[in-house]
């Protein structure tokens, strides 16, 4: 049997964002029961480009090549967390996530991502919809019209972050564990410098 790796690429929030959404996130847990939530632990905060799911090793430094290709026709551009939002909807949320107010150069990248490396029988299965998940919710907490959510919404829903400079794409491995997953970075491939 092949080894496999369980992979997906992402761009990474800066520090000063990724720090304003731990606070934001320690905001949500404070004001909000918070036995019905998992929220993504600070060093996993990240926007998924595409998920590629179980791998095999062999296929790995073919997938860094065409990832350094994609990269070499994309410049470096600017991402501005804004808005909260739901998968699938706001009244029955299974994810909790933070949008994007700029959504058209991310997506013209992921997609990109998606024709070059996803390749694999779990890639691109979906549209790409960018987002960077906070929290999932358990099933107990998906009751429809809960004023949890209402809660949520109407106190963060047009929570402004900030802008952070995209400047590189990275393969990460995810290693399911109890505690919940940890991601390490594989490559990272870097987009063209701004003049
Ligand atoms: O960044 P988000 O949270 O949207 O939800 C998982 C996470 O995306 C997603 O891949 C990212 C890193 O784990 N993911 C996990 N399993 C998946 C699957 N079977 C999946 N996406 C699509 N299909």
């Amino acid at each position: 049997m092949s080894l496999q790796k369980r992979l997906f690429i992402a761009v990474d929030p800066d520090l000063i964002i990724t720090n304003k959404i731990s606070d934001l996130i320690t905001n949500l847990k404070n004001g909000f029961p918070a036995e019905g939530f998992r929220f993504v632990s600070r060093q996993n905060l990240h926007l998924t480009l595409l998920f590629l799911g179980e791998t095999d090793v062999c296929l790995i430094p073919d997938i860094s090549k065409k990832l350094d290709a994609v990269c070499q026709k994309f410049s470096e551009f600017d991402l501005t967390f804004k808005g909260l939002g739901a998968f699938p909807n706001k009244r029955k949320p299974r994810v909790l996530w933070l949008g994007v107010s700029d959504p058209e150069p991310v997506t013209a990248l992921a997609n990109a991502v998606i024709r070059s490396a996803g390749s694999t029988p779990d890639s691109g299965k979906s549209r790409f919809s960018p987002h960077l998940t906070l929290a999932r919710v358990s099933d107990e907490w998906r009751k429809p019209s809960s004023d949890v959510f209402s809660g949520i919404f109407s106190t963060h829903g047009d929570v402004s972050l900030g802008t952070t400079r995209v400047r590189e794409v990275i393969l990460y491995q995810s290693v399911l564990q109890p505690g919940g997953p940890r991601y390490t970075a594989l490559s990272r491939h870097s987009l063209q410098k701004l003049c």
